[in-house]
């Protein structure tokens, strides 16, 4: 009787209201347009815009050249410059610039362009950022957000700000989801050309441009920037040799800041952050965050520079250098970089509005490029556990909360009726009592959220292991996930709900929790029920469990996808990173 009910419940009550969704960003159902403040930072308690930074700039670089001319009247510096005119060492690459090294050099800034776009489209969905690892309002030091109003329930949804679509991919407000595909993908681009770049530079003599090899790099880098800022340029010899601000500069970019952009890239996901101990403790996600910003900063000053110096230095040499590899007066690399130029832009003006309308194409296409690195990411075992006073001072709240009437009615009873219902490819279909689950062994954990927009909160959080429940439904051996439905629709209208394999639902921290910080979870935390799985991103934690149902397959659920967040906002299945 109890069995047929719980099977009941899903055929007829849940699998019908899920929902299908779109395969492209539909702007009328998406969330509004809505703008953030201009970009600030946080001086005590003071806001300060980071537009003063551009007259304050200006007029620093008036005084240091006036202070650059003034020093090379004087006796002693005019010397130094003699004695270390710029070049960094005496020996020197005789070969030019190879194709492949040319070729390497394109496809970087060609994969920069999308990494650097999407990756501030991601920012824009949590555009908050923090150096210590709680993201308490107020606390930040950078931000383009207003102040989190008190008076009013404020999601982390919320937060997230339009910016436009000729910056961001694609921007639309909230769209991490489509802006992480392109930004992941074109870092395994990146990633794998700036390894084989290692690699050629090393086994030819390439890498004597770009390494010091002898302490006079720092005198004659010191000179060198005297001479630019002077704006009396040195005497160039970049076809063979980099004066010391270049050689320093490109190593500084090559070997110091692209690793560190990787490694606080993945330092940002759960899988890494709960595995790496107390390195995760320290490189907590808003740290690496920040650092991941600051690296971003140091990027675009280069990418500014070294752009700027390619065109005031002698255009057409340097684009004969960099696009055909030859040293003499012609206009043979002028000729193929206009063009390519032109393709370029047009590439930057599409690549927003094809993201929206082929939205689904993008997460396809995404998943295909790196969702094995994923899936291989959800086989770490999460481990960082954190102490009573790691607890975060402030949780973020997220999602759209449940306002059926059935859900109302167990809420105004204190959820004493609250059956939670589990079924499916199982021996032993069940609707287990709230009573009953609470006098099933407790288990206790605290472990760190990351929710995709970017923000994190350590919570200890109470509750029943889902592994607990598998022993007494006894899932069949064909089945390979498990569904959580929630009594809360999504954003777009139809259950909320989320697929995870069995696998994962077996380690010991994904548990069904009815506490947060030793109290009774709360309404807007996910109360009666919610699932903790602490090596995914906190959208696979469905909140208000209403059902759980083990299947074969997802591909019949909703739009197909794994969930809904998979299903309307393009996330991806598995996202451990
Ligand atoms: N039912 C339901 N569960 C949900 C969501 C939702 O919209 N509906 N949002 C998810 C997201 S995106 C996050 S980050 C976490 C937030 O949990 P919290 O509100 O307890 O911080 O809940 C997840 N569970
Ligand atoms: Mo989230």
């Amino acid at each position: 009787m109890k069995n047929t009910q719980a099977v009941q419940t899903l055929k007829s009550a849940i699998e019908p209201n899920l929902s299908v969704a779109e395969d492209s960003v539909r702007l009328d159902h998406w969330m509004p347009y809505r703008t953030g403040v201009t970009p600030q930072v946080r001086i005590g308690k003071r806001w300060i815009s980071i537009w003063w930074a551009i007259p304050i700039a200006f007029v620093a670089a008036l005084f240091a050249v006036a202070i650059a001319q003034e020093l090379r009247t004087i006796p002693a510096v005019q010397e130094f410059i003699l004695r270390y005119p710029g070049d960094a060492t005496p020996v020197s690459v005789t070969s030019g610039f190879p194709w492949w090294l040319r070729a390497q050099h394109f496809f970087n800034a060609f994969f920069m362009m999308f990494i650097i776009r999407a990756g501030i489209q991601i920012l824009a969905d949590y555009p908050r950022l923090f150096l210590q690892r709680d993201c308490t309002p107020g606390k930040e030091w950078f931000r383009f957000q207003h102040d989190v109003p008190t008076d009013r329930l404020w999601t982390s949804k919320d937060d997230s700000v339009t910016i436009p679509g000729w910056l961001g991919i694609p921007g639309v407000r909230h769209s991490v989801g489509l802006a992480r595909w392109w930004h992941f993908t074109f870092d395994l681009l990146w990633v794998l050309n700036g390894l084989l770049y290692y690699v050629l530079l090393f086994t030819t003599n390439q890498w004597l441009r770009v390494v010091p090899t002898s302490w006079d790099v720092f005198p004659n880098a010191l000179s060198t920037f005297i001479q630019y800022l002077s704006l009396n340029f040195p005497v160039e010899h970049t076809w063979t040799v980099y004066n010391g601000l270049q050689q320093l500069t490109y190593f500084v970019t090559i070997f110091i800041a692209a690793p560190i952009a990787f490694i606080t890239g993945v330092m940002q996901g759960p899988a890494f952050s709960n595995k790496l101990g107390w390195f995760a403790k320290f490189m907590n996600r808003q740290l690496a965050r920040t650092i991941h910003f600051i690296v971003l900063g140091w990027f675009l000053f280069f990418i500014f520079v070294h752009t700027s110096l390619v065109f005031i230095t002698g255009l057409r040499q340097n684009l004969n250098y960099m696009v055909v590899g030859v040293n003499d007066g012609s206009w043979n690399g002028f000729l193929i970089y206009v063009p390519v130029m032109i393709i370029l832009i047009g590439i930057w003006v599409m690549v927003s509005p094809l993201t929206i309308k082929y939205a689904r194409r993008v997460q396809m296409i995404g998943e295909r490029m790196v969702g094995y690195i994923q899936s291989w990411a959800e086989l770490w075992d999460p481990q960082t556990q954190y102490t009573e006073k790691d607890i975060s001072p402030y949780f973020w709240v997220n999602g759209t909360l449940p306002t059926s009437e059935e859900y109302n009615r167990l809420k105004e009873s204190n959820f004493a009726d609250y059956k939670i219902t589990i079924g499916g490819l199982v021996e032993n279909p069940q609707e287990i009592s709230y009573a009953a689950l609470k006098a099933m062994p407790k288990q206790d954990q605290i472990t760190k959220h990351f929710c995709i927009q970017g923000w994190s909160g350590v919570a200890k959080w109470g509750g029943v292991p889902v592994r607990d429940i598998m022993k007494i439904v006894k899932p069949k051996p064909e089945a390979r996930y498990v569904v959580f439905y929630s009594f809360a629709e999504g954003a777009d209208g139809g259950i909320y709900y989320d697929v995870h394999s069995i696998r994962n639902m077996r380690h010991h921290l994904s548990l069904l929790a009815y506490e947060m910080n030793g109290e009774p979870l709360n309404f807007l935390h996910g109360a009666p029920l919610r699932l903790r799985c602490e090596n995914q991103l906190g959208f696979k934690m469905v909140k208000w469990i209403r059902a759980i149902e083990f299947v074969h397959d997802f591909k019949h659920l909703g739009a197909g996808h794994g969930g809904y967040n998979e299903d309307h906002e393009f996330y991806g299945y598995r996202m451990p990173i």
